[in-house]
C-alpha cells in the first residue's frame, strides 16, 4: 500500500504526507509552546531593529529506546561548532536564537565548561572572603564576560533547549515558521547533529526494557494468581516457579528512518531564509560528493562539508552562490607560513596535523563567509523580487 502510494504520488505530496503523519504521530515537546512565544518576542524585536537573525542548531539529538526513557541512542557531538558559532554571529551584529541539545555547550559558558577548564579553577579567595578571577586569567574572563553581558543587555541570544529528534524537528519547524516574516535576512545554520534513525512510537515500549525474563514471569505468575482458579495454582505455583537463574535477552533495535524534512524546511516552512546544512562524513572520498549531492537534492543555499577527523581544522563549502571553497587553518607544522593561503581542493591528510586542537577557532572563518554570502543572497531575493 505504502509503496503504492510512494509511486502515484508526486514528490511534493509526499513530502507533506510523511510531514503530516510524523508531526501527529509523534508528539511535541512540553516546552513547545513556551518557546514558541519566547522566539516570537525576540524575532519580533529584531526584526522592528532590522537587524539579521540567525537560527543556529547545535549538539546531538537523542533516539529514545523507551517512552518512559531509560535508555537512548546519542551521538558524539557536545556542541563545540555551534556554541562557537553562536559567538561570531553575535560578534558579526546577527540576533541569535541558538537551538541546542540540553546541557550541550552554550555560547560564552563554553569556555569554562565542566569537562575542561572548570570555572572553579580560575578563582580564587580575594580579600575580605570575596570571590574573585586568578590574576593570569582575569583579562580572559573579562574579554568573555564582557562579550556575554553584552548579549544579555541587548537581548540579542535566545537560547532554547531540546532532548529527542522529535523534540528537535518540532522546535525547529516552529522557530523557522515564526522566522518567515523577515524574508531573506533570515538565516539558518543547522549545525546540529541530526539523527538518520528513530523508533516510530507504535514500535516504542512505554516501559523500560527488560533485560531478562524476570519482569514477565512475575507478570504471569501474577495474573494467574489473580484467576484463582485450582488449575492455574497449579500451573503458576509462584515466583519460585521461574529458573533460578533468570535468562537474559538479546536486544534487537528495529529503527526507522527519519524524514529528510530538509525539503520540507527550504519549499515549506522557510521559504526565504537562507539555509546552510552541515555535512559529516569520515570518509574523505565522498565528503564533497555528498555535498554536492545534498545541494542538488534540497535546493538549499550551502553545504558545509567537514570531516570528523579533521573538522577544527578544516571545511568545504558548497554552494550555487560561490564556487566551492577550502577554509583552513594554518597548519603548523608545514614548514611554509603561506601554506594556508594555497588553495587546495582536498581534505588534508589528519596524520598531516599536529596533535590537539588549533589556536585560532576555525568557526572565526566559518561565519564571516557565511555573512559574505548571506549578503549575495539577500541582495539577489531583493533583486529578484523587485524585478
Ligand atoms: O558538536 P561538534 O562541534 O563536536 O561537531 C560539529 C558537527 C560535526 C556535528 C557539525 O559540524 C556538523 O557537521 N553537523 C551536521 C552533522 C550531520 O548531520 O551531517
Amino acid at each position: 500500500m505504502l509503496s503504492q502510494i510512494q509511486t502515484e504520488t508526486p514528490p511534493e505530496d509526499l513530502a507533506a504526507l510523511a510531514e503530516t503523519h510524523y508531526f501527529a504521530a509523534n508528539p511535541p515537546p512540553k516546552d513547545l509552546e513556551k518557546h514558541v512565544a519566547l522566539a516570537r518576542d525576540f524575532i519580533n524585536f529584531h526584526s522592528a531593529a532590522k537587524r539579521r537573525l540567525v537560527l543556529v542548531t547545535s549538539g546531538g539529538t537523542t533516539v529514545p529506546l523507551e517512552k518512559q526513557t531509560v535508555r537512548f541512542i546519542d551521538n558524539f557531538s557536545a556542541g563545540t561548532r555551534g556554541a562557537t558559532s553562536a559567538e561570531y554571529f553575535l560578534e558579526a551584529g546577527y540576533a541569535v536564537i541558538f537551538l541546542h541539545r540540553q546541557f550541550s555547550l552554550l555560547p560564552f559558558s563554553r569556555h569554562y565548561s565542566h569537562a575542561t577548564d572548570c570555572f572553579l579553577d580560575f578563582l580564587r579567595e580575594g580579600p575580605d572572603g570575596s570571590v574573585v578571577a586568578r590574576d593570569e586569567d582575569a583579562a580572559r574572563m573579562l574579554h568573555v564576560l564582557r562579550k556575554y553581558r553584552n548579549a544579555r543587555d541587548r537581548n540579542t541570544l535566545l537560547v532554547l533547549p531540546f532532548v529527542s529528534i522529535s523534540d528537535y524537528l518540532h522546535e525547529l519547524r516552529s522557530v523557522a515558521q515564526l522566522m518567515q516574516p523577515l524574508g531573506p535576512s533570515g538565516l539558518l545554520y543547522l549545525a546540529a547533529a541530526v539523527s538518520d534513525f528513530f523508533v516510530p512510537p507504535e514500535r516504542m515500549s512505554e516501559h523500560k526494557i527488560q533485560s531478562t525474563d524476570v519482569a514477565e514471569a512475575f507478570k504471569k505468575s501474577k495474573n494467574a494468581r489473580a484467576q484463582k482458579t485450582t488449575e492455574d495454582e497449579e500451573t503458576f505455583d509462584n515466583f519460585d516457579s521461574s529458573p533460578a537463574v533468570p535468562r537474559s535477552k538479546s536486544l534487537v533495535i528495529d529503527l526507522d528512518p527519519v524524514p529528510k524534512f530538509l525539503k520540507n524546511l527550504v519549499e515549506g516552512w522557510s521559504p526565504q531564509g537562507m539555509i546552510v546544512s552541515f555535512k559529516l562524513e569520515t570518509d574523505p572520498e565522498i565528503l564533497v560528493h555528498k555535498a554536492k549531492y545534498s545541494l542538488d537534492r534540497y535546493q538549499h543555499h550551502l553545504v558545509i562539508g567537514n570531516l570528523l577527523a579533521t573538522r577544527k581544522w578544516e571545511v568545504v563549502f558548497v554552494s550555487p552562490l560561490s564556487p566551492d571553497r577550502w577554509i583552513r587553518i594554518p597548519n603548523p607544522a608545514e614548514s611554509h607560513a603561506s601554506t594556508a593561503a594555497v588553495e587546495k581542493d582536498e581534505p588534508v591528510d589528519p596524520k598531516s596535523l599536529p596533535d590537539g586542537e588549533p589556536d585560532t577557532e576555525i568557526e572565526s572563518l566559518i561565519i564571516p563567509a557565511v555573512q559574505e554570502l548571506h549578503t549575495k543572497y539577500i541582495q539577489t531575493v531583493e533583486a529578484k523580487n523587485k524585478a
